[in-house]
């Protein structure tokens, strides 16, 4: 671990309704599965602090509502977010079909910015199968800032440490080099050990 060298980003997770978003966050903020299926009202907040490649990286994790009625609140949390998973059940291929839409409304939020990294996410592998690896290729096509596809399960657990593991590392090597104004504030920063971005010393990388 690099002393000092901490990071926080703010991730929000989207896609349609009864994909198991808050059940994936669950999972990994708490390693539980309640399996009630209670739809989320607005967007509900988790944190978690991981290390990733000698840094440490806290998640402030953003769980939206993919129910329609909530729209207009959920996109007020699109903005200022370094990162999105966008999940779909892969039980359910209506729900991939929606990825499209999703991703479309995350980048005329944030249409002045670089588009926002996309970790795409089909969860329920512990169920049989029905969408195809032809759709999700032809959307991680069609969208170059999706960086990777993970395959999870909530209820078992699997892939679910995994995907955030690499969700946080993707970010903070994109920040830190990809040339743009946030990572030269995270550079100086870095270098200088600041302490005082947030009350408790983390960086936050807000653009
Ligand atoms: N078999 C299986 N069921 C799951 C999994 N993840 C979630 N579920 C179930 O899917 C249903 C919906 O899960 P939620 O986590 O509430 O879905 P959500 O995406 O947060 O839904 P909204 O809050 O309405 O947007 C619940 O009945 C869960 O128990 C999984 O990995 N496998
Ligand atoms: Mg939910």
């Amino acid at each position: 671990m690099i002393p000092g060298l901490r990071f926080l980003f703010k991730a929000s997770v989207i896609g349609d309704t009864g994909v198991g978003k808050t059940s994936l966050v669950q999972r990994y903020a708490s390693d539980c599965f309640d399996g009630q299926g209670r739809s989320t009202v607005g967007v509900e907040f988790s944190a978690k602090t991981l290390d990733v490649n000698d840094r440490s990286v806290k998640l402030h994790i953003w769980d939206c509502s993919g129910n329609n009625t909530f729209l207009p609140i959920i996109e007020h949390y699109f903005r200022k977010t370094q990162g999105f998973i966008v999940t779909f059940d892969l039980t359910d291929p209506e729900t991939l079909n929606h990825v499209y839409s999703w991703i479309e409304r995350v980048n005329r939020v944030n249409k002045n910015t670089d588009p926002v990294p996309i970790l795409l996410v089909g969860n329920k592998c512990d169920c049989r199968e029905i969408v195809t690896d032809d759709t999700i290729r032809e959307i991680m096509d069609e969208y170059p800032q999706i960086f990777r596809y993970a395959k999870v399960s909530a209820k078992t657990g699997e892939g679910i440490d995994d995907m955030f593991t690499v969700f946080a590392a993707y970010l903070s090597t994109y920040y830190r080099y990809t040339g743009k104004a946030i990572a030269t504030t995270l550079d100086i920063m870095a270098d200088s050990g600041t302490q005082n971005v947030e009350e408790d010393g983390w960086h936050c990388c807000v653009i």
